[in-house]
């Protein structure tokens, strides 16, 4: 580590001089922080940031011709049926091997949510309060049982919150997991600037830091030594999911299926649009290469055009969802280039001793994206799943993806199930139903295994809990 001296000339010649101005004012402790954040910056990574930014390049690839890619519908036919039937006996055999691993990526700032602490600690099943790590870990343990497999965890978090996302296992017992089946580790953070290119002070001892997006995850595999344990394991295949989501199906046989009967490096799971907007990505071909546009990044005549019977042409929505291939990780992660995002956002800051909350956009982060990583693949898969069935992400404190939004739609896949055993659940105009319903994932991972696990006496009419 260089002397404080080196540094601060350093910082000074690279007209970031200002991170040292009240050194001599700071503790010991605060002093020693500082340091190591100083000693970790990367000057020309900075000045090559700030020139994309002043530049006005996003980091997205916009415009050129855009196909939509193909997708494996969710299965009509008795053809389509037969070909789900089949990826399903290789996603199966698969997990009967151990060739699956569930790997979170949990190093996001959930700062839309506004809650304090991991968001997997977030509360949202309806009648138990259970936590979303418990959602995933309970489906996790059920998924690895059904298959009498261990399905190892690999959990991404950051520096913000590691410390607590492992004190929750801890407090919590791991969840049920072997412990030496859960692993931790934390993915690389980049300096956020402001709107001149300076660094900014989170706080006394800290500079303003964020997580290098989800697209950090291939580099923190490989050098976290996860990519290295699954190979010792047999694991050849990584069920990538986000965290928000408690529907999502994780280690999914079917998805797992399509993907190796191709041989396929990365592959994610689309669900129709339900509205033009909507705040998923694009899977399509640009100019012949395969990419995920963001919403934010498709232009507005794409986003609307719709087919001669009226279904939009990007219809097909990424829920962040993917297969990938322990070998393409292998290949990619060590250096992964991935293009930076650039995100204006409102960046705490230290102004005297104070930490300012600012209410406008104050400085930019940037951040990589997985689906960055499909223009590398050679074979990838992209499967449509049901809205209702695999997607209720929390994203916001009320309203649209909210916890509220989320226990409904949880509850209202509960009452599907149900319904299917041929119970009858009341619903109101909207087709949500009146009551919460909440079944463990350790009862029933899908409607057929509930079937056979209702108790004769349920009253549909109250709440309905079986854990
Ligand atoms: C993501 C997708 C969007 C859609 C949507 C579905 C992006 C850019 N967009 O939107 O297309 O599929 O999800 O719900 O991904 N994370 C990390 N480290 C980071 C940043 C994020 O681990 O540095 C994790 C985060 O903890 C979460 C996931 O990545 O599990 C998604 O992050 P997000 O909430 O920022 O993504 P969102 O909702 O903008």
């Amino acid at each position: 580590m260089s002397t404080r001296e080196d540094l601060q000339n350093l910082f000074e010649e690279n007209g970031q001089g200002h991170v040292f101005a009240d050194f001599d004012s700071l503790s010991a402790a605060e002093q020693e922080t500082l340091l190591a954040d100083c000693n970790a910056v990367d000057f020309s990574w900075i000045a090559t940031r700030f020139e994309q930014y002043k530049s006005g390049d996003t980091g997205a690839t916009i415009g050129g011709e855009l196909v939509p890619a193909p997708v494996i519908t969710l299965p009509q036919t008795d053809a389509e049926k037969k070909k789900e039937a089949d990826a399903l006996a290789v996603g199966e055999e698969a997990l009967r091997k151990g060739q699956l691993a569930a790997f979170l990526v949990a190093g996001g700032q959930g700062s839309r949510l506004g809650f304090e602490g991991p968001k997997g600690c977030y509360e949202v099943g309806p009648l138990t309060g259970k936590t979303l790590f418990q959602w995933h870990g309970e489906q996790i343990l059920a998924r690895a049982k059904k298959y009498n497999t261990t399905i190892p965890w690999y959990i991404m978090t950051s520096r913000t919150n590691h410390a607590d996302t492992v004190k929750y296992f801890e407090d919590n017992n791991y969840l049920g997991f072997n412990k030496k089946d859960i692993m931790f580790f934390q993915q690389a953070v980049v300096p956020s600037i402001d709107f001149e290119g300076k660094l900014i002070r989170a706080s006394r001892g800290t500079l303003a830091v964020n997580p290098d997006g989800h697209g950090g995850s291939l580099t923190a595999l490989v050098k976290s030594g996860a990519i290295a344990d699954m190979k010792k394991r047999g694991v050849t295949t990584i069920s990538y999911f986000q965290v928000d989501n408690p529907l999502t199906t994780i280690c999914d046989p079917v998805f797992a299926g399509y993907h190796l009967q191709v041989g396929a490096e990365m592959s994610s799971k689309i669900l129709n649009k339900a509205y033009p907007e909507e705040k998923v990505g694009h899977i399509c071909y640009q100019d012949g290469t395969l990419t995920v546009i963001e919403y934010s990044d498709l232009d507005e005549k794409n986003m609307h055009a719709r087919d001669e019977n009226g279904k939009l042409v990007f219809w097909a929505g990424s829920i962040a969802i993917h297969m990938i291939s322990v070998d393409f990780v292998e290949q990619v992660g060590g250096n992964a280039r991935l293009p930076w995002h650039v995100a204006k956002k409102k960046i705490p800051f230290l102004n005297g001793s104070e930490i300012v909350k600012p209410a406008d956009n104050n400085g930019i982060k940037f951040e990589t994206f997985v689906f960055d990583a499909l223009p590398m693949t050679k074979s990838s898969i992209t499967m449509e799943v049901a809205r209702e069935e695999e997607f209720a992400p929390v994203k916001n404190a009320t309203g649209v993806d909210s916890a509220e939004s989320c226990r409904q739609l949880l509850s209202n896949r509960f009452a599907a199930w149900l319904e299917t055993a041929g119970k009858t659940v009341a619903k109101d105009a909207d087709g949500n139903v009146k009551v919460m319903i909440e079944i463990s994932p350790l009862v029933a991972l899908d409607a057929d295994e509930l079937a056979g696990k209702i108790p004769a006496s349920l009253d549909t009419g109250k709440d309905i809990l079986l854990s």
